[in-house]
């Protein structure tokens, strides 16, 4: 008889690791994983449209310019309307927004209102499809501020440091669920011969320096001199102090926070002369991203303010940021003050 050899590792699907994040909370009713679950399916959803991505005649454009006057891609409405569609009846949500919406986007009527908010940037780095660059969705839980019936906009404009959950999807050269519900950062792959998200990155911590900075240098003649400061000192050569940093800078902020999650080092997109609040929309892209890159024990600070603690005034609006390792945001905010 052959001896069983005990298994190095252990399967855990996502699935099984959202419900037991939900028994660590007794009182839990079970909204919380639902909401998770059907999140894991939309993606998958919109997984299955990106691999056709350059097979079908998908891609193009609509005529449509959403409200940060970007033009929309085919691919970015699909992946809008799917995750609204997976997400309306479930009972969980009171209201959603998501970056390609101007106005909030409420439940029917005749479905269940629960006591969650989704906040969602459908498809980021939407401008990379037609390159088979890696893309993304990032998503935001929040409790809802408002007592009951359809949600408000005071349910969607709370700060980040409010968020009961957050993550993001990577449509790369594999697929990835990576997400936090403040018991640090959990990233999955999806095998796609069974269908399921298998834990691959447990509890992830993000080095606490590195040598990387990523930011779109075409930007830099309208930083302040406080930033071109900060850019240049990361060029010097200083070996004793890991300088100078390498330069990566992908495009898609979901796949450049992923880089600097597992590697370190700090992603910026600071203000400039053209647009002073920098490119990145604070509700839908840096707050979900800043919970993540918190919880893994690193920092993300608008320069002045950590990002967290900003209270939205509107749906779309832009900030800098400065995320990533804790001690290279450390220094990036010393310059900038
Ligand atoms: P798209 O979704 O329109 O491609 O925008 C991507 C994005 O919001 C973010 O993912 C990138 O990091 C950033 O814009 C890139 O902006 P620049 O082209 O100005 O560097």
């Amino acid at each position: 008889m052959t001896a069983r050899v005990p298994s190095v590792s252990k399967f855990m699907t996502l699935e099984r690791h959202i419900l037991d994040g939900g028994r660590l909370h007794p009182h839990a009713t079970g909204q919380f994983s639902g909401l998770l679950h059907d999140l894991a399916l939309a993606a998958k959803l919109v997984w299955r449209e990106v691999t056709k991505a350059g097979l079908v005649n998908i891609l193009g454009t609509t005529d449509r310019m959403n409200i940060s006057g970007d033009v929309v891609k085919k691919l970015d409405e699909f992946a809008d309307q799917t995750i609204f569609r997976m997400m309306d009846h479930g009972g969980h949500l009171c209201v959603m927004a998501s970056e390609e919406n101007e106005d909030l986007l409420h439940i029917p009527e005749d479905y269940p209102h629960g006591k969650y908010v989704l906040l969602y940037d459908p498809l980021d780095g939407s401008g990379n499809i037609d390159a088979n660059v890696t893309i993304g969705s990032i998503f935001s839980i929040y409790q809802r501020a408002s007592v009951s019936g359809k949600g408000t906009m005071e349910d969607v404009l709370q700060p980040g440091i409010r968020q009961a959950g957050a993550g993001y999807v990577l449509f790369g050269s594999s697929m990835m669920f990576v997400y936090s519900t403040g018991h640090g950062v959990h990233g999955f792959t999806l095998d796609p011969s069974v269908g399921e998200f298998l834990l691959s990155h447990e509890n992830i911590r993000i080095p606490k320096r590195g040598r990387i900075y990523s930011v779109n240098e075409g930007n830099s003649g309208r930083w302040s001199p406080a930033v071109q400061r900060y850019m240049q000192h990361l060029k010097e050569e200083d070996p004793a102090d890991g300088r100078p940093y390498s330069q990566r800078y992908i495009g898609s902020l979901v796949a450049d926070v992923h880089r600097t999650l597992l590697y370190g080092g700090i992603y910026c997109y600071p203000g400039d002369t053209k647009n002073p609040d920098g490119k990145l929309r604070l509700v839908y892209e840096c707050n979900p991203l800043a919970y993540l890159v918190e919880q893994a024990g690193g920092a993300a600070s608008d320069g002045r303010v950590r990002i967290l603690e900003k209270t939205p005034l509107t749906l779309h609006e832009h900030t800098p940021i400065f995320i990533g390792s804790a001690e290279d945001v450390e220094r990036a905010v010393k310059f900038l003050r």
